[in-house]
């Protein structure tokens, strides 16, 4: 078990390193010029480095081991603004959250500045790893946590129910059997766990479900789940990822940068789900080697998987799996 929490904050970490160097590349760019991303690349600064994916979980999971599991708004902000460095590729609405906060406007008032509505995008989902973890054995906790991290930054609904399905997807990953694992059966499960409100997601699952035998058709892939940055174009399409390659925390990874666009988003968050399934030992040890080290690096980040562990093993966090529709 502590592993599998390991592996599903370490697994946001390889996704994040191996899909960066190609953020914003498409699909098809990276097949002709690279065939494939399956070797850490060179990187801004360096091979095996993270971006703001990691950064942002690692002051999550901080945040939540300071405050004893609970998700407390005002801290997430102190720690977000802590950890922000503009050299890790962080979103539009981020940097403009940043500048909000400086301006002393609260953080419920700012996040709605973003767009038309607040931010849709999937910066609440691609951190939520350590949310997932610690909840996986209480779907209603679960889902309350992973959305109020998400109104931190992400005042718009799409952003945070991509939050708390990715949380769910993280979740379900960790308590499931890897030796009888169905991808139907997740897909069923997940949808179920979602509440009535969620209808967004429930179609790309739906249409995930209707394109599991698809995937080599990258074009298609792209076309119906999406690639981007909006939580509702890569959440589902990262849980996708997952589900057509669920065997091998590999090829999971090296499928969802195949398919371009927010590429180290959507490994992050593919990893996230595969390494709650197979435990950090899945990590190749080539990419595992690569990974950066120092401050708030590859073994801090190890050690962050185990005191989250050690917080869910001593403190319970419940034992409910209900449909999540119940709380809302
Ligand atoms: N932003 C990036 N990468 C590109 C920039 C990298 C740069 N070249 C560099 O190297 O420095 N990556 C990171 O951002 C994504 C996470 O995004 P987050 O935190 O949710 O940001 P944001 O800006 O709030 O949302 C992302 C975009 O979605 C669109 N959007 C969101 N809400 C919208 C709304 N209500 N209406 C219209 N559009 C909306 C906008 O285009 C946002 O910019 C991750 O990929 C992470 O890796
Ligand atoms: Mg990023
Ligand atoms: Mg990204």
């Amino acid at each position: 078990m502590e592993e599998r929490f390991v592996g599903a904050l370490i697994g946001t970490f390889v996704g994040d390193a191996l899909g960066m160097p190609v953020e914003g590349w498409s699909w098809s760019r990276i097949a002709r010029e690279l065939g494939e991303v399956r070797e850490m690349l060179p990187a801004r600064l360096g091979r095996g480095t993270y971006t703001d994916d990691t950064l942002l979980m690692i002051a999550l999971a901080e945040s939540l081991l300071a405050n004893d599991g609970r998700v407390v708004p005002e801290d997430l902000v102190q720690r977000f603004r802590q950890v922000y460095d503009p050299r890790r590729g962080f979103g539009a609405g981020m940097h403009r959250l940043i500048r909000l906060w400086e301006q002393g406007v609260p953080w419920e008032q700012a996040a709605r500045q973003l767009f038309d509505g607040g931010s849709y995008g999937n910066g609440a989902a691609m951190r939520v790893a350590p949310v997932g973890v610690l909840y996986h054995r209480d779907v209603r906790a679960l889902y309350d946590a992973a959305v109020l991290q998400a109104r931190v930054t992400h005042a718009h609904p799409l952003g945070q129910q991509g939050a708390a399905l990715q949380a769910l997807a993280v979740a379900q990953a960790l308590r499931a059997d890897v030796n009888t694992f169905s991808p139907d059966e997740f897909l069923e499960d997940l949808e179920a766990s979602l509440p009535a409100s969620a209808e967004t997601y429930r179609r790309a699952l739906m249409q995930a479900g209707d394109l599991l035998d698809r995937w080599e058709d990258r074009a298609l892939i792209v076309r119906r789940l999406g690639n981007r940055s909006a939580a509702h174009r890569s959440v589902p399409t990262a849980i996708y990822a997952f589900l057509t390659h669920w065997h091998s925390f590999e090829e999971a990874l090296v499928y969802a940068v195949s398919l371009g666009g927010d590429t180290d988003t959507l490994a992050a968050m593919t990893g996230a789900i595969s390494g709650a399934l197979h435990g950090v030992q899945a990590v190749p040890s080539r990419w595992w080697d690569a990974l950066e080290r120092g401050p708030r690096g590859r073994d801090e980040v190890v050690t962050l998987g185990k005191r989250i562990y050690e917080l869910w093993r001593t403190r319970g966090f419940g034992n409910r799996q209900e449909n999540a529709s119940t709380s809302l």
